[in-house]
């Protein structure tokens, strides 16, 4: 009977190494380990035998049935691993990316040039204890011309062609909306909310309908810079405007002050830039003149400060309003204005700082 049993042994391991699918494997193990299966089958002549040989056989028996179950065991499982193995071969999904594949697919973003320009002027100005303040695009009359010394019948008005909200001819309009045509509406919103001593800057953009071209856009940017207090004079101006320009430009740039007419500042000044697209040469940027207007600015004037809710006997400033696209366009040596709200991505990207 034990000779049997081996026999028997042999023949289940040759054929369960021959299957290759789960049920075969658990009919296999019902054909041999049943209740009906050949090993009992064999067992059945277990009781013709003597009390000596079942104490030889009933051993030998139990460890073949233990030895038939971990075949099966360890054949439904590397069956089961077989399975898995050949999904993942069949079903790949490559949820890494390489550097190469980043690199060519996708773009890191960046920050505008005008956004770095305007980034740096504000960390000066804050270093300096400025404020920075900022305002609504669409103003009033009384904030972007009559509380900055320019009436309704003022012919400054013409100097800025203004986007009126409605025709400005009609007089029933007690106030009249406006896009605000430059930064200085902010000096009279500054103006209100504070007591002197004060000083703050305000970047933003304006609005004016005029015609474009290499230096000149219908929406811009300016950064308007104001301080009040008692005994600010023409040289805290200029020290002022001299610290923007090396702090920007990290080198020497040669620059002009003369006159210049603005109803809210008196005196009033107009700083150009000697242009640093064509080296003073003539171009488009400039006209041909070699230099840029940038920075006009000047001391408060009594009206503007009376406006503001400031004692003028007791008080005086300054105030400037840079053209900040222009500065930006000296600084990077751009040769069109268009170019900074092109939305082309071959020009912005060429100012990616990370
Ligand atoms: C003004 O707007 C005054 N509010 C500035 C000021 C503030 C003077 C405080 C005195 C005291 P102006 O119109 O010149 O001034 O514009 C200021 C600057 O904005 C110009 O020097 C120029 O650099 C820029 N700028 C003016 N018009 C345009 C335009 N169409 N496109 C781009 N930049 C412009």
């Amino acid at each position: 009977m034990i000779n049997k049993l081996d026999a028997l042994y042999t023949e289940f391991k040759t054929k369960i190494e021959t299957l290759s699918t789960q049920p075969d494997v658990l009919n296999l193990k019902s054909e041999y380990l049943g209740k009906k299966g050949l090993v009992s089958d064999v067992l059945k002549s277990l009781k013709d035998a003597t009390v000596e040989q079942r104490k030889e056989i009933g051993p030998k028996a139990n460890a073949i049935k233990d030895q038939m179950t971990k075949d099966v065991v360890s054949k439904l499982s590397d069956l089961e691993l077989a399975e898995i193995n050949e999904k993942l071969a069949n079903n790949r999904i490559d949820i890494t990316l390489t550097d190469d594949v980043k690199n060519t697919n996708t773009h890191s973003g960046g920050f505008h040039p005008r956004t770095l320009i305007q980034r740096e002027i504000e960390d000066i100005f804050l270093s300096m204890g400025f404020d920075i303040l900022d305002g609504p695009h669409i103003e009033d009359e009384f904030h972007n011309f009559e509380a900055l010394n320019i009436p309704g019948d003022h012919p400054a008005r013409d100097m800025q062609d203004t986007f009126w909200f409605h025709n400005p001819h009609e007089e029933s309009e007690q106030k009249k909306h406006l896009l605000r045509t430059h930064t200085s509406t902010i000096q009279v919103r500054g103006m209100q909310s504070r007591k002197p001593p004060f000083k703050f800057i305000a970047p933003g953009t304006v609005f004016r309908c005029e015609r474009t071209d290499a230096s000149h856009e219908m929406v811009f940017n300016q950064l308007e810079g104001m301080m009040v207090g008692e005994d600010i004079s023409v040289s805290h101006l200029i020290y002022f405007m001299k610290t923007i320009l090396k702090e920007i430009f990290k080198k020497e740039v040669e620059v002009r002050l003369r006159p210049g007419f603005f109803p809210f500042v008196e005196p009033g000044f107009e700083l150009d830039i000697k242009c640093l697209i064509c080296n003073a040469k003539g171009c488009s940027v400039c006209k041909q003149v070699g230099w840029v207007e940038l920075l006009p600015c000047g001391m408060v004037h009594p009206n503007v400060l009376k406006a503001g809710g400031i004692d003028p006997e007791k008080y005086n400033g300054f105030a400037f309003g840079l053209g900040l696209d222009r500065l930006v366009m000296m600084k990077y040596g751009i040769d069109d204005i268009r170019h900074l709200q092109s939305g082309d991505l071959r020009f912005n990207t060429q100012f990616r700082t990370f």
